[in-house]
């Protein structure tokens, strides 16, 4: 079959941020944008020839045109093999353990992830390399490199392959095998966790879960996870059909965009525990009845209780978590004697921790958790371990947080984003402060000493790779923390989130809400940097 060699032109927007590139549907519809990005990805790769690539997406809109022209260049370009899920889908954390399972060179995510999806919505697109991990900076830099100087795409041209049932195709040197797209992320999940005891917990009658699919990827995990192979009632699963708008939803597991669930859970019959996934399958979030658990806690407790799960009875080696991320699981690496890395924000910071076998366990304050399983945040993952928690336990999930607080203290959490801000104002309100940062130290705000105030860099211990501007720190001497930085994930203007924290260890404290017990510290950091003077907007969009 002939390899087509297009002649193109560089689009200067291909940088990818914190987790690929994403960008609204209609600029990935543009003739070339897609192609171009996609070659990008592949002139950055040396070796690909006769190579094996795992391909899927979370089935949002523009998933399936973009599938068919990827594998055309797959072809193009000298792959052997493309592993791809039935129906074009298949969650970020499959595609990481496909990647591993079938030794393939890397992998290809189409995602926005948590961002809403349809015509007029986002799209995205993820390299993922041979450890199954999002590409890290350095081969992130190589691709915006190529992209900015690309001429031509190589390409076949073959009509579009049925992709609805598994098996295998040809096109051209290029084999299609299309696989489903659950059934190896089941069989790693049911090596890690008690299956047994989380049955028995189903089969007891005297517990009711509910999860929540938001009409995005997670769907068809969850039920043959869930109903399937731990016998939970059919529809423990709701909103469990992957649709390609998400149902017209947000599929962001939060307070804000989970609210029928989280509505249900402070209703007057609510479920025992409950938990989302988000539109790709990596985050989650976990509710018990009338309680909300910050995913920073979730990463402390699982961490703490490790042992009690067959996949780490063994113990942890090291746990790490992003630097917005609130230091609970610092607590518990310090009680555990183990190694507690803090990374900047993005699952990629990970991966080289992960490989050199220096952690076990990891988190973000964006409900992320994972662990060294496989090489993404991995949502129902985390479902499973809370489950697996429960049935050993035998207390509910609030329980088992308060007795954590009541161990290592509570650290109180909240991240405030405001969206859709005119990027050039915000980027010039951190700038401002990031000028004044080295005078910061001494001065008084939220009431109390800064200590410190510095704009986050980091040293990769393992490859000594340095990633600089990840945040913008104040520090105070009571230990508490405030955190700026824009978000490297939206596609419309600029998000900035503020990450406040503060340390409490009086358990009488432990019952106030995040909001009231951060007050201080949220005035406080309107007042440091002057959000409202430099974008208008006196309150954030979100709060989690
Ligand atoms: C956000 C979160 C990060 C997370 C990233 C990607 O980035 O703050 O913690 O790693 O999304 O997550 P996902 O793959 O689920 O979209 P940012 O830069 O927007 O803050």
């Amino acid at each position: 079959m002939q390899v087509l060699s297009i002649e193109t032109k560089p689009f200067p927007d291909q940088r990818p941020g914190t987790s690929g590139l994403r960008k609204k549907v209609r600029v990935f519809q543009q003739p070339r944008y897609l192609e171009n990005f996609v070659q990008s990805v592949f002139d950055s790769l040396s070796g690909i020839a006769g190579q094996t690539l795992v391909l899927g997406g979370d089935g949002r809109y523009y998933n399936a045109e973009a599938l068919q022209v990827i594998l055309r260049m797959a072809a193009g370009n000298g792959f052997g093999r493309v592993i791809i899920g039935r129906g074009g889908l298949l969650s970020t954390p499959a595609v990481s353990c496909l990647i591993r399972k079938h030794r393939a060179f890397g992998g290809i995510v189409l995602s926005a992830s948590h961002n809403a999806a349809g015509p007029d919505e986002d799209f995205g697109i993820k390299y993922n390399i041979d450890n199954g991990g999002p590409a890290p900076e350095n081969l992130t830099e190589q691709i915006h490199r190529h992209s900015v100087d690309i001429r031509r795409y190589l390409i076949v041209s073959h009509p579009d392959i049925d992709l609805e049932s598994n098996g295998l195709f040809r096109l051209g040197g290029l084999v299609v095998e299309v696989v489903d797209p659950v059934a190896d992320y089941a069989d790693l999940m049911e090596t890690l966790f008690d299956f047994d005891r989380i049955r028995e917990l189903f089969a007891s009658g005297r517990f009711r879960m509910s999860f929540d699919a938001m009409n995005a990827v997670t769907g068809p995990y969850a039920r043959e996870i869930l109903e399937r192979r731990l016998g939970a009632p059919t529809g423990t699963v709701v909103r469990a059909q992957p649709l390609p708008d998400f149902g017209g939803g947000h599929p962001d597991p939060n307070l804000i965009h989970a609210h029928q669930l989280v509505e249900m859970m402070n209703g007057s019959w609510p479920a025992d525990f409950a938990a989302a996934s988000d539109g790709d399958g990596d985050r989650n979030m976990i509710l018990g009845p009338g309680f909300y658990i910050n995913p920073g806690d979730s990463l402390a407790v699982l961490a703490a209780n490790a042992h009690r799960v067959p996949g780490y009875a063994k113990g942890l080696v090291g746990v790490a978590r992003s630097m917005p991320t609130s230091a609970a699981v610092d607590r518990v690496a310090e009680h555990l004697s183990i190694p507690c890395y803090e990374t900047p924000t993005g699952w990629k910071f990970f991966g080289n921790l992960l490989d050199a076998g220096r952690i076990t366990l990891c988190g973000e304050e964006s409900f992320g958790t994972g662990s060294n399983h496989i090489r993404e945040k991995d949502g129902l993952w985390a479902v499973l371990f809370w489950l697996n928690l429960l049935a050993v336990r035998r207390v509910p999930a609030e329980a088992i947080v308060r007795q954590h607080w009541a161990q290592f203290g509570r650290n109180f959490f909240t991240r405030h984003d405001y969206e859709g801000l005119d990027s050039a104002q915000a980027e010039q309100m951190l700038d401002r402060l990031r000028k004044r940062l080295a005078k910061l130290p001494g001065e008084q705000a939220a009431g109390q000493t800064i200590q410190y105030a510095d704009d986050f860099s980091y040293t990769d211990p393992v490859d000594g790779s340095v990633a600089t501007g990840q945040g913008l720190r104040i520090g105070f001497e009571s230990g508490d923390r405030i955190v700026y930085r824009l978000s490297g994930t939206g596609t419309e203007g600029a998000t900035l989130r503020v990450y406040m924290e503060r340390f409490v260890d009086d358990t009488s404290q432990h019952d106030r809400t995040a909001q009231t017990a951060l007050a201080e510290l949220i005035t406080g950091a309107e007042r440091v940097v002057g959000i409202e003077a430099s974008t208008g907007r006196s309150r954030p969009d979100v709060v989690t």
